[in-house]
């Protein structure tokens, strides 16, 4: 059995409600399906969503860094050689969510190959996690308004709140007002999206001390190396790495030098091989992490919820995949649902994707 063909489509799906953070902000999902055939008729399904304020990817490199490299790299390999496939793909420096995504599609084949869900091949934990969402940029009443709705409607009780704008009149003001109205059983932490300097991030981190919150993530860039630092010694909570360790190289670099003290891991942007490298590092070294969304669709949320419910130490902590919620729609025929702030892990062989065709021809931006 070899991989026969690697389609990459480019789709767009708009949001109901922009999501708004320090480093960018997104309107559409276009993000792009990516599909491997083998030659006896497997097809394997993953999603490649662009960031280009976080990994320079946009949708057009995706595609065409696909087609026209990765796809000549590993036809007529077997989905069993994943380690000549990334051999090969990482020949091509950068480019992190169209790799994860070959990575996650060829995974996708495997557990069909064997009549298994991929969940189960990579560690078969559980078959469900905990949720936390993303509350984005927006007047501090509207931050509250979208929390109690969020947790009234799917039971969602763990929010990580973005910050990183001016860090008293709305940051600090914004934290202070969630505290005050979802009460102290409310799970809160904060992501900065390196939009403060490391003075600025630690007289934040002062002024919230009694908020209890429970991490804080990329307060400042991780490049002021020794600002970092000096940060992270001085934080009260976990500190995560975020966009500063997207590989198990910059992990080690950031633990070991001081600059992080839990990581975030995006299937997104390490598919499963290199997220599991990760995850085990991190557990090696005793160091938490927390299951990041990169504002994944439903499919990437489903390769998220897979990897997270296979592994012990991925589902400690609530993982955040719920920023499909604000999609207008998605290709899945059979849409995903979080109830009593959990979801599921999907049940039958492989990822359990499986894609609409009318939506997908809709949707698709290359007719
Ligand atoms: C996050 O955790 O930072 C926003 C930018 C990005 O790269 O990921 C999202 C969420
Ligand atoms: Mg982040």
């Amino acid at each position: 059995m070899k991989i026969a063909r690697v389609e990459a489509i480019p789709f767009a799906i708009p949001y109901t409600k922009p999501l708004r953070f320090a480093s960018g902000e997104v309107h559409t999902a276009d993000h792009v399906l990516v599909r491997v055939h083998t030659d006896d008729g497997l097809v394997g399904t993953a999603e490649a969503p662009p960031r280009p304020y976080t990994y320079g990817e946009t949708q057009e490199s995706i595609v065409a860094v696909i087609r026209r490299i990765f796809e000549p790299q590993i036809l007529g390999l077997t989905p069993l050689e994943r380690e000549t496939v990334h051999e090969r793909l990482d020949r091509t420096v950068g480019n992190p969510t169209a790799k994860a995504a070959v990575d996650m599609a060829l995974w996708d084949i495997l557990g069909q190959l064997a009549g298994l869900p991929v969940s189960g091949l990579l560690g078969g934990y559980t078959d469900r996690m905990r949720v936390s969402h993303m509350v984005g940029f927006a007047p501090a009443d509207e931050m509250v308004a979208e929390a109690e709705r969020i947790r009234d409607t799917h039971g969602i009780t763990t929010f990580k709140v973005k910050v990183g704008r001016r860090p008293y009149a709305d940051d600090v003001a914004a934290c202070r007002a969630l505290r005050e109205a979802l009460g102290p059983d409310v799970e809160l932490y904060i992501d900065g999206n390196r939009g403060w300097t490391a003075q600025e991030a630690a007289r934040v981190l002062h002024e919230t001390a009694d908020l209890g919150l429970t991490f804080a993530e990329e307060l400042c860039p991780a490049d002021d190396v020794l600002g970092r630092r000096w940060l992270v010694a001085r934080s009260p909570v976990l500190f995560i790495a975020d966009e500063s360790a997207t590989s198990a190289a910059e992990v080690t670099r950031e633990v070991l030098g001081g600059s992080a003290t839990a990581i975030s891991v995006k299937t997104a942007r390490t598919g499963f091989t290199a997220s599991q490298r990760v995850l085990h590092q991190c557990e090696g070294l005793g160091v938490p992490v927390v299951m990041g969304n990169q504002i994944d669709g439903q499919i990437g949320t489903l390769c998220s919820v897979a990897f997270g419910a296979a592994h012990r130490s991925a589902c400690r902590h609530a993982g955040e995949l719920s920023n499909f919620l604000d999609m207008s729609d998605d290709l899945l025929t059979e849409p995903l649902t979080i109830e009593n702030g959990t979801l599921r892990v999907r049940e039958g062989a492989g990822l359990g994707i499986e894609i609409d065709p009318d939506k997908l021809h809709r949707y698709r931006q290359d007719h």
